[in-house]
């Protein structure tokens, strides 16, 4: 049992850019009052990079000083954490990983319209179709906290919402 169990659930909400992370954590944010966590601009707004990585149009973050913001947030629980990247932050800080997957052609016009193109969007588009990132999160976290949720339309969006409200909401504290 942990020294001093957190009273409202984490939870992560994983996956490619463009499958809908952003847009599902605010809502899931407005139906349970958590605390949604934008890893990409919580990195922008403390300068938690190292540089800029030229290929791929991004900050390259430093996920160390990344951790070290969030632990005592973490530590007090009710956050909800979007970012496309899984596997550095302790096993220990989250309840449930949600991994949002979405249809290779549709993920292609939303990243389109996005402005991405080139090795940028390819590279996110084969980062789908092999499911990097439902294997990074099976890696780094107990099987049975892992979840991988289609995100395809607006309906799926609103089913998924609604799925989390409830299970953050039936959440209860270790005894
Ligand atoms: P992410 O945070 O994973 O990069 P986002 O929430 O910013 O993704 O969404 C990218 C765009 O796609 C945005 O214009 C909203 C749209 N979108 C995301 N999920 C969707 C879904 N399930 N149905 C329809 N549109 C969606």
């Amino acid at each position: 049992m942990a020294q001093n169990p957190r009273k409202k659930p984490n939870i992560l909400i994983t996956g490619t850019p463009g499958v809908g992370k952003t847009t599902t954590s605010s809502l899931l944010a407005d139906a349970t009052q958590l605390r949604h966590i934008n890893i990409g601009e919580l990195v922008k707004q403390n300068n938690l990079y190292d540089g800029w990585d030229e290929d791929f149009h991004c900050h390259v973050i430093n996920e160390d000083l990344v951790c070290d913001e969030l632990e005592d947030m973490m530590e007090e629980g009710g956050n909800i954490v979007d970012y496309h990247g899984c596997d550095f932050f302790p096993q220990r800080w989250f309840d449930r990983v949600v991994v949002l997957q979405t249809n290779n052609s549709v993920l292609y016009d939303r990243l389109s319209n996005r402005g991405y193109m080139g090795t940028k969007l390819s590279n996110n588009i084969e980062c789908e179709i092999f499911q990097v990132l439902l294997e990074e999160a099976k890696t780094s976290y107990p099987e049975e906290i892992v979840i991988a949720l289609q995100s395809d339309s607006v309906d799926d969006i609103s089913r998924n919402v609604g799925m989390l409200t409830d299970w953050l909401r039936n959440w209860q504290p270790a005894s």
